[in-house]
């Protein structure tokens, strides 16, 4: 770049894309029309000034060699990752013709979309595009790879209206992070909690993992993989036990209180511990602790749901705070997510117009995606997939399954992306997309209630286009005519805006154009359940809930063992005895962003797999060792490292590593199981059992 004396400098705010709870918001200088420094706004409450060890170095991202920035087209075989350039109009023309060509021979459902949150503003995530998909008559993602499982339990016992605001765990006295590593995933949630412990509050962290944030907790419980339902069910049966519970709570907004005490009855302590391998003696000192200290709350997020039975794991937990009453103190009940609170204040329809959507279209579950690629009986078969904001080949389960499916010779994959991920190796075309300094969107957040305007601070690198611009284009060459096909971003965040919510009381275009952020309206003192107004068919915590039974559940709270565990399925125990979780734990990496980046990749090393030392021992492993991990599904091949980071039985290892740059060219979920939970039709990943061996090297592969 080279350097003037007199430099036109602006600072442009944003915020930052990611799925992530924190949803900070950004201040971009820029330069002569380069970005060069990119910074937390010290102004926003959450954000507080600060980023996180990945998005410090975003600009790496904008401005990395590797960047896609011109629309390309396949020229070797599927897979092998060679491209031709070509112009827009090329690359247009040729996916509006193949899309044409399909419609015509086997129906529009056999195109299907594939995205989650890459980038999760309203526009960049949830607009033309939908408005796009709807019209054509694709099939229906039913986008259920996150939070879909932990949201259907919640809602069974409490409704869907959010809980407790995260801020206001600053009042709270005893903090329970359920199955959440929030150092690692929700950063900017820990200063709050910091504040809480030095004014005096207990943090207990239950999870099978020793992660950076149980380390940090004053108290860790490590409860087998899939038994938190047990665990709660164990607490209740404690706290009604010795009648410490609300029981004017209970009455005034409970249902099936006694036949709850009935089933809490199959739960003594002894058997919990058995279930979930923890004390008797600390069962019941958690269960104490909880309910006589206030306020109490209890913070889940995503991880414990990616099981067979992960929505009766949140649903069974949704029920402590009611019974202990926590819900009527500020600081106290269940602190899940906040996504709510800012689609009540949006007008979120007005982007996506689902009304445009045709009845009776088929709906694909994106985390079986690669079963529905390669199913021999779908009809129609998938023809074409077109993927943005995402990257299956390196996040879905059954990874194997999904790369297969990828390299069908009849499959015709478009890939919006700025980097060649694997799954874009896989593409008949990429499409060069903008990143977040390059285009405009309005950016909620699922971990607080700030809503954030992302204005462009630089122009689009190289020929790439937001994703809306491109629906907007290939809409065009469709022949959707409709003026809301050539809606631009900025009318959109205005519709978005424009809801009359009193939540959006006082915010403005103009005022967020200025402010760049503002706060959702909500009353000072949100305490949303002190006094019931649960969203239940009933009215009330449903601890009992004839709704689930009408779909043949289990009314009431349960632990039921996984498919794949000891218990569900001995057979398959015996061959794969350790149970694997595959989660977040990478600092630097977000899902499978930045693994291709030099510098976040060189920050977290390479994948390890945690394996206790009783477990290592009984099959010869060292520490360090090279290992290879397996199951009927795939097998990974990583270095061991040995400790007490787990329990026995349990190995772990991070998810997110593209298995094109992962040794022995595969990753965590090729091992993974790519099942159905027990309701939102979520993924159950983390239910995968596993066996380990020493690895044996071959001279292709290198020496150990
Ligand atoms: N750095 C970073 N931050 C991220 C992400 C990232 O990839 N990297 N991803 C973002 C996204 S998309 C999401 S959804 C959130 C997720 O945020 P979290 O839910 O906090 O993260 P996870 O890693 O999915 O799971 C959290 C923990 O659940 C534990 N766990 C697994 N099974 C069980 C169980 O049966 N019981 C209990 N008690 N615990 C269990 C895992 O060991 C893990 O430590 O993080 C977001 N933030
Ligand atoms: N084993 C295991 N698997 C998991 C999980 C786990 O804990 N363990 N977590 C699951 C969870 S919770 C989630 S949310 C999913 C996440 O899965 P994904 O949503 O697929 O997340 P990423 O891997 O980050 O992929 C996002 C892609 O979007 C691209 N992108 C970014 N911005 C844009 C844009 O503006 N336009 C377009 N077109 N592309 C863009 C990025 O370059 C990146 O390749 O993974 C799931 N998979
Ligand atoms: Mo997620």
């Amino acid at each position: 770049m080279p350097v003037s004396r007199a430099r036109a400098s602006a600072v442009v705010r944003g915020a930052c894309p990611h799925d992530c709870p924190d949803t900070c918001a950004w201040q971009v200088t820029v330069e002569d029309g380069v970005a060069v420094r990119l910074a937390g706004d010290p102004d926003h409450p959450f954000t507080r000034g600060t980023l996180c060890a990945k998005v410090n170095h975003f600009l790496d991202r904008v401005y990395s060699p590797d960047r896609i920035l011109h629309p390309l087209r396949r020229a070797g075989s599927k897979g092998e990752g060679k491209f031709e350039r070509v112009t827009w109009d090329e690359a247009l023309d040729g996916v509006a013709d193949a899309l044409r060509r399909i419609i015509e021979t086997d129906g529009a459902t056999a195109i299907l979309p594939y995205s989650y949150y890459g980038t999760q503003g309203l526009i960049q995530a949830t607009g033309m595009d939908r408005r796009f998909f709807a019209r054509l008559g694709a099939s229906r993602l039913e986008r259920n790879v996150c939070t879909a499982a932990a949201r259907a339990g919640i809602a069974v016992t409490m409704g869907n209206r959010p809980g407790m605001l995260p801020e206001d765990i600053v009042h709270s006295r005893f903090i329970i992070l359920w199955g959440t590593n929030t150092i690692v995933t929700n950063l900017h949630l820990w200063p709050f909690i910091r504040e809480a412990r030095e004014a005096g509050a207990t943090l207990v962290v239950i999870d099978p993992v020793k992660t950076r944030t149980a380390t940090a907790a004053n108290w860790h419980l490590r409860p087998m993989p899939g038994t938190d339902a047990a665990l709660a069910l164990g607490m209740m049966h404690v706290i009604v036990a010795e009648h410490l519970y609300d029981a004017d709570y209970v009455a005034r907004h409970t249902v099936g209180f006694d036949r709850l005490r009935a089933r809490l009855a199959e739960y003594p302590s002894e058997r919990v511990a058995q279930i979930t391998g923890l004390d008797a003696a600390e069962i019941i000192r958690l269960a104490r602790a909880y309910a006589t200290t206030r306020p109490a709350v209890i913070r889940p997020l995503v991880g414990m749901e990616h099981r067979t039975h992960g929505a009766m794991a949140f649903r069974t937990i949704a029920c402590l705070p009611a019974l202990v009453g926590a819900w009527r103190d500020r600081g106290g009940g269940l602190l899940h997510m906040t996504h709510r609170l800012h689609f009540q204040a949006l007008n979120a329809a007005a982007v996506e117009m689902p009304e445009l959507q045709q009845p009776g279209v088929r709906a694909i579950n994106m985390v079986q995606l690669g079963r529905v690629l390669t199913d021999p009986d779908l009809r129609p078969p998938i023809r074409a997939l077109i993927v943005y904001n995402s990257n299956p080949a390196a996040i879905a389960p059954n990874q194997n399954l999904v790369l297969q499916g990828l390299r069908r010779d009849d499959l015709f994959t478009v890939v919006l992306e700025q980097f060649l991920t694997d799954t874009a190796r896989h593409a008949d075309y990429v499409l060069p997309v903008t990143t977040q300094v390059e285009h405009w969107d309005l950016n909620w957040s699922w971990g607080h209630t700030y809503l954030t305007l992302n204005r462009p601070a630089i122009a689009p690198c190289g020929e790439a286009l937001p994703n809306s611009e491109i629906f907007r284009r290939l809409a065009q060459r469709m022949g959707f005519h409709d003026p809301c096909y050539r809606e631009t971003d900025e009318e959109m965040i205005r519709k978005a805006l424009d809801s009359r919510h009193p939540y959006l009381h006082g915010i403005t275009f103009e005022r967020i154009m200025q402010d760049g952020w503002a706060s959702l309206s909500l009353p000072e003192d949100y305490r949303p359940f002190a006094d019931g107004g649960f969203a239940t068919p009933s009215g009330k915590v449903e601890f009992y809930a004839e709704s689930v039974a009408a779909q043949g559940l289990d009314p009431l709270p349960a632990y039921v063992p996984a498919r794949e565990s000891p218990a569900g399925d001995p057979v398959l125990a015996a061959r794969y005895p350790l149970a694997l979780i595959a989660a977040k734990s990478g600092l630097h990496f977000l899902n499978s962003t930045y693994v291709n980046l030099p510098r976040h990749r060189r920050a977290e090393g390479e994948p390890l797999l945690d394996l206790h030392p009783e477990d290592a021992a009984s099959r010869g492993i060292r520490d360090g060792a090279r290992v290879r991990v397996f199951n009927d599904r795939g097998s990974v091949e990583v270095r061991a490292r040995i400790g007490d980071r787990v329990r026995s039985g349990v190995v772990a290892m991070p998810s997110g590593w593209w298995a094109s740059l992962s040794p022995g060219g595969s990753s965590a979920n090729a091992l993974t199981s790519d099942g159905i939970s027990d309701l939102g039709g979520g993924g159950d990943f983390h239910d995968t059992l596993v066996e380990v061996e020493q690895q044996h090297w071959t001279a292709a592969r290198g020496s150990p």
